[in-house]
C-alpha cells in the first residue's frame, strides 16, 4: 500500500521546510509514504526548497492556475504514481501532521473513501467571530447539498482513497474543498471526518487577503456550487416566492375591482402582478434547464471517471511531472506510468500513436 502526501504550493519557500519537516515517512497500514509538491507557478524558490527537503515528486505547473486546479493536478499525478491513498495538506503547516495516521485510519480500515480533518473551528483562537460564523454557515449549506455530515467543510486536510480520487472532478476555479464534498455526497464515495489539531499560525492566509475577501469569495462559491448542484431547488424556491407575491398583488387588484368597484385606480397592481408572474415563470424555466444541465454533468463526470480508469490502466504519465530528490528506500518513480519519457513512450505505444 502506498500513501502519497500532496501539498499544493504557491510561493511557499519560507513555510514549506517547516511543513515537510513534520511529515511522516511511516504510517501504519502503508509500505511506502511519499511526498508530492504541486508548484503552481511559484516565482520564489519553492521547487528548490522542496528538492532540498527530499520530496519524492514534483508537479510543476508553468504558471499560476489557482488552488483548485493545482489540487486536481496533484490528485491526477498521485493516481498515476500508484497511490492507494492520497493525503492533502497545506504548505503553511496549518494542519498538525501527526494526525495523518488518524486521518487515513477510516480508509485503511475500509470504513470510508474520503476523510476530512475537522479543525473544530469554534475552538481556533486566531479565527475571528465573523470567520467562524461564515464557516458554520458554509458548512451547513454544503451539508444540505451533499447529504454528508462533514462539520468542517473548508478544511484542506483530507485523505482520499483511489476510488474517491478517481471520481473527483473539480470545476470550481477557486475552491476544491466545498465541491469535493458535494461530489462525494452525490457519487459512490463514503465520507467520514476525524477531529484534528492545527498548529500555530505561521503567516496570514494567501487565499483570503482580507476578511472582506473571505466573505465575498466564500459566499460566491457557496452560491455557485449550490445552484450548480441543486438548480431545481434554488430556482423553484425563488419562482414560488415571486409567484406568491404576484398572486397577492393580483388578489389586491381583484379585490378593488370586484368588491370596491374601483379597478381603474389600481392598474399598477395588475401590471406589477404580471411582471412578477413573468419573472416567476422564467425562474421556473431556468430551474428546469439547470436540472437538465446538472444531469448532463453527472453523465460527463461518469465518462471522465472511465477515461481516467483507462488512462491508469494504460499507464499514461502524469503531466507537468518532475521526479524529486528522495530516492532512499524506494525508487521515486515506482507505480504505474511514472517516469516521464518512458511512460510517454508506453502511452503512445498503447494508444498506437
Ligand atoms: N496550487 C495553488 N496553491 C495555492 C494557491 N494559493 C494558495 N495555495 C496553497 O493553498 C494552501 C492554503 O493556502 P493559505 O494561504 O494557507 O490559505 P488558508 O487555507 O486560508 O490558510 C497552501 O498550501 C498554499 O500554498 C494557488 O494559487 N495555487
Ligand atoms: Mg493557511
Amino acid at each position: 500500500m502506498k500513501l502519497i502526501i500532496q501539498i499544493p504550493c504557491f510561493d511557499e519557500e519560507t513555510t514549506l521546510p517547516v511543513t515537510l519537516a513534520d511529515l511522516p515517512r511511516e504510517v501504519p497500514g502503508f509500505d511506502t509514504v511519499e511526498w508530492l509538491v504541486i508548484d503552481d507557478g511559484s516565482t520564489d524558490r519553492t521547487v528548490e526548497v522542496a528538492r532540498a527537503n527530499g520530496v519524492d515528486h514534483i508537479v510543476r505547473l508553468t504558471n499560476n492556475k489557482g488552488l483548485a486546479a493545482g489540487f486536481q493536478a496533484g490528485l491526477d499525478a498521485c493516481l498515476k504514481l500508484g497511490a492507494d491513498v492520497i493525503v492533502n495538506t497545506d504548505a503553511d503547516n496549518q494542519y498538525d501532521a501527526s494526525y495523518i495516521p488518524a486521518l487515513v485510519k477510516p480508509i485503511v480500515e475500509g470504513n470510508a473513501d474520503m476523510v476530512v480533518g475537522d479543525r473544530q473551528v469554534m475552538e481556533i483562537e486566531h479565527f475571528s467571530p465573523l470567520k467562524k460564523m461564515l464557516q458554520r454557515l458554509g458548512s451547513w449549506v454544503v451539508r444540505q447539498a451533499s447529504n454528508t455530515e462533514v462539520p468542517d467543510t473548508t478544511s484542506g486536510f483530507r485523505a482520499y482513497n483511489r476510488e474517491a480520487a478517481i471520481q473527483m472532478a473539480v470545476v470550481s476555479k477557486f475552491t476544491y474543498t466545498l465541491e469535493t464534498i458535494i461530489q462525494a455526497g452525490k457519487l459512490l464515495v463514503a465520507t467520514d471526518h476525524v477531529p484534528i489539531r492545527t498548529n500555530e499560525k505561521l503567516r496570514e492566509s494567501r487565499l483570503f487577503p482580507s476578511m472582506w475577501a473571505y466573505v465575498r469569495r466564500n459566499s460566491v462559491s457557496i452560491f455557485r456550487i449550490y445552484t450548480q448542484y441543486e438548480p431545481l431547488k434554488v430556482f423553484m424556491t425563488l419562482a414560488s416566492v415571486i409567484g406568491i407575491v404576484a398572486l397577492v398583488v393580483w388578489i389586491r387588484f381583484f379585490y378593488f375591482y370586484a368588491i370596491e368597484g374601483d379597478g381603474a385606480g389600481h392598474v399598477q397592481s395588475l401590471i406589477l402582478g404580471a411582471v412578477l408572474f413573468n419573472a416567476s415563470i422564467v425562474l421556473g424555466a431556468i430551474g428546469i434547464l439547470g436540472d437538465l444541465l446538472a444531469g448532463q454533468r453527472v453523465m460527463t463526470q461518469r465518462i471522465f471517471e472511465r477515461v481516467r480508469r483507462v488512462e491508469l490502466q494504460l499507464g499514461v504519465a502524469p503531466s507537468h511531472y518532475e521526479p524529486g530528490t528522495n530516492t532512499t528506500g524506494h525508487p521515486a518513480t515506482t507505480g504505474a506510468g511514472a517516469g516521464g519519457a518512458t511512460g510517454k513512450t508506453e502511452e503512445r505505444e498503447a494508444l498506437k500513436l
